[in-house]
């Protein structure tokens, strides 16, 4: 890890500029890499050489090592750059299509800029795996998003050349903006770079930062990279206006000659000029690409064709001396490379790792091999199906019932599981883009208008749209269910994208049920229970797999009631209240604590709001130990409402401890299990807190 330079211009304020990385190789002789055999599909240059070499690539560890190479060689170092990149990222899973298409685009732009000076922010930065590869951490590769191992995001613990460790989409105008206005300043300000998908352009944050850029905040470049998709096809009327851009070839050819006609049409006064002021606004408007951004006070370049690395450098290197805020737009293709991406760029977004990755593994901490399905009292923690498979399921069924029902998502229609429920329900789906806020408002209108919208969102975005969260639906007292999938700790893509705070930025809002289901048919159970409310209301599930086998058969369980906890296991001295898929862990820990003589009970909580405060009651009088447990943060999470009803009860005895993950940024692990083990909150993080309790309490 390196650390930050102390010749930054302001300190921890504009972020400090990398340290210089040692003198500039001087060697730049043609690589002597064996005949060139394995030609790549749609790359730049000749072939790469044999699968596995990388001659031009091996000579770059670093930007300046870059910087030094024959301009004519920039092309064969990007094939060398995507094949390594194919190659790594298949064998260890990760963001493979939106990497694929930046390659050229970041190789240029290390070849112009020297971000040890200048600044260079990804939005999101999932598409930083080739900036990543070129400022020195090609070795690390092979650890890609494991334990321990390298983030799949940018981030400054990892580098000096990563300023932000990002994963939500739509900030880097806005981060760019900002340090621009630090950087100003200085006599010779750095430049200032921000990279953005066309899909992340259309988050309301970049809209909102272009409004303010316009304004003379400084000297910032934006690079729109448009390979027209988002993780699905990017949606919306900018999505459009991009398209028709990207697609008029006329328009690009006849935009310059349009300019030279327009500057010489001559100045003649009075009300000649004036007409032919307004001739020129018309023309400019009809035909020049981009208008809308220059409406703006942007300037704005292109279209460019962003697999072209020469062109890029050229194009860079004459932007970079434009003053205030220029928008660079490159025209990429998602997947760049892979066999699959021209028919199947979808599906390139993301590669899978395979499965002896993400197996559960050993680590000095949480010292958890589990080869065998782990069997206990008719439930099992074998995988049924996923929680946003069972989510989607049930939503089709409760659909097809109720016409009232709508799905609204925010880019995410694979990722939520409801792309049948499109194909279906087609005028009953809403991909709004990555426009949070404006789902869950449009949520609110919806259920005024007599609609039950269902809002699927990763907990993690919606606190984008926590205002309208508060405003248009909370305050309103409307029926919007949010069902938020990846609630809880996420694994691979770590503490972006880690699900954790959702309790508590809920549970403060009147008037809001808070739920989560502890397998597939209380997810049924608890989407049919908010479709029937009247007020708002969540369900929390996670990424993860619901248990295979469930504890209390479908048709032997109570009606659920808001607020109403089930008892599952009878105990006496402990009781584990465990709320939603954490729920069979208590049950695995209460089984073994049994063994050793512990009479232990579990409650499936169900609901974190409102909660079942005459069972809680009765446990804590009757209990001598009661614990919580919750994939979330301890604070403001389900164990904190819980203690607060436990302030009101009397005569109270048990010993109350709250087990969920500790107050830190949870870091990306191999796996969801071992971020589990690590926060002490899977069964043998239980059954460790019992027997440590009753240890001092002997002892
Ligand atoms: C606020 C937010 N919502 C949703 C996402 C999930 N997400 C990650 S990447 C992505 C697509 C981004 O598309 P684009 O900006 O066009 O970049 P590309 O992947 O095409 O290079 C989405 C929707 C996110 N990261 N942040």
């Amino acid at each position: 890890m390196s650390t930050p330079s102390p010749s930054g211009p302001t300190p921890g304020g504009a972020g400090a500029p990398p340290k210089d990385r040692g003198p500039a190789p001087t060697g730049v002789a043609a690589p002597t890499g064996g005949p060139a055999t394995t030609p790549l599909a749609g790359a730049q240059g000749s072939p790469t050489g044999p699968a596995g070499e990388y001659p031009w690539l091996d000579r770059v560890h670093s930007p300046e090592q870059l910087r030094v190479l024959p301009r004519a060689e920039l092309g064969q170092l990007c094939a060398e750059l995507r094949q390594f990149l194919l190659e790594s990222v298949q064998a260890t899973g990760g963001h493979l299509g939106s990497n694929l298409g930046v390659v050229e685009l970041t190789v240029a732009l290390h070849a112009v800029f020297d971000f040890r000076r200048d600044r260079l922010v990804f939005d999101t930065s999932h598409q930083a795996y080739p900036h990543k590869v070129l400022t020195g951490r090609r070795a690390q590769f092979p650890t890609l998003r494991q334990t321990d191992g390298l983030c799949g995001f940018t981030n400054p613990d990892e580098s000096d050349y990563d300023l932000f460790h990002l994963g939500h989409a739509g900030t880097s105008i806005s981060l760019g903006v900002g340090l621009a206005q630090a950087l100003a300043h200085e006599p010779d300000p750095p430049h200032v770079v921000a990279v953005i998908g066309d899909s992340s352009l259309g988050a309301g944050v970049a809209f909102e930062a272009l409004n303010h850029a316009g304004t003379d905040v400084g000297r910032l470049l934006v690079v729109l990279n448009d390979n027209e998709w988002s993780i699905s096809k990017s949606v919306g009327s900018l999505a459009r206006y991009l398209s028709r851009i990207r697609s008029n070839r006329t328009l690009q050819r006849a935009q310059q000659e349009i300019h030279n006609l327009i500057a010489s049409i001559p100045v003649i006064g009075g009300r000649v000029e004036r007409v032919l002021d307004q001739v020129r606004e018309v023309l400019r408007h009809a035909i020049v690409a981009g208008h809308v951004f220059e409406e703006l006070g942007v300037t704005y370049v292109g279209p460019i064709d962003g697999h072209d690395v020469d062109l890029l450098v050229e194009k860079l290197e004459r932007v970079r001396r434009l003053d205030g805020v220029v928008l660079l737009h490159t025209l990429t293709e998602k997947g760049k490379g892979h066999p699959n991406a021209p028919t199947h760029p979808e599906r390139v977004h993301a590669a899978k790792p395979p499965k002896s990755i993400t197996a559960v593994r050993a680590t000095p901490e949480s010292p958890k091999v589990e080869p065998e399905p782990r069997r206990l009292l008719g439930t099992t923690v074998e995988d049924g199906p996923s929680y946003t498979q069972a989510f989607a399921d049930a939503l089709a069924r409760l659909a097809e019932r109720d016409l009232r029902v709508h799905a609204i998502v925010a880019g995410m229609p694979s990722g939520t599981g409801l792309v049948g429920f499109a194909e279906r329900f087609p005028r009953r789906f809403h991909d709004v883009g990555i426009t949070e806020q404006h789902a869950v408002a449009m949520a609110a209108g919806m259920a005024k208008g007599g609609l039950r919208p269902v809002v699927a969102i990763y907990s993690t975005f919606l606190q984008r749209g926590y205002d309208q969260v508060f405003q248009e639906v909370a305050l309103q007292g409307l029926p919007v269910t949010f069902a938020m999938d990846r609630a809880g700790l996420v694994g691979q893509d770590g503490p972006t994208h880690n699900g954790v705070f959702d309790i508590a930025y809920l549970r403060t809002l009147p008037g809001f049920t808070l739920s989560a289901p502890r397998d597939a048919t209380d997810v049924e159970r608890l989407l049919e229970l908010a479709l029937r409310s009247s007020g708002p209301f969540a369900i929390r599930f996670p990424r993860g797999n619901c248990p295979l086998r469930e504890r209390v058969h479908p048709s032997e369980r109570a009606a659920l009631e808001a607020g109403r906890a089930e008892v599952l296991l009878e105990g006496q001295e402990v009781e584990i209240w465990a709320y939603g898929a954490l729920v069979p862990e208590a049950l695995l820990a209460a089984e073994r604590l049994r063994v050793r003589g512990f009479e232990v009970g579990v409650v499936d909580a169900r609901f974190a709001k409102p909660l079942d405060e005459a069972l809680l009651a009765e446990h804590l009088r009757s209990r001598r130990l009661l614990l919580t447990l919750e994939e979330h943060q301890r604070a403001g999470g389900f164990g904190s409402a819980l203690l607060e009803a436990a302030a009101k009860v009397r005569g109270a005895r048990a010993q109350v401890r709250l087990l969920g993950v500790p107050d830190l940024f949870q870091p990306h692990c191999t796996s969801r299990e071992e971020q589990l083990a690590r926060c002490g909150i899977d069964a043998d993080g239980v059954e460790r807190v019992v027997l440590q309790h009753f240890e001092r309490e002997r002892g």
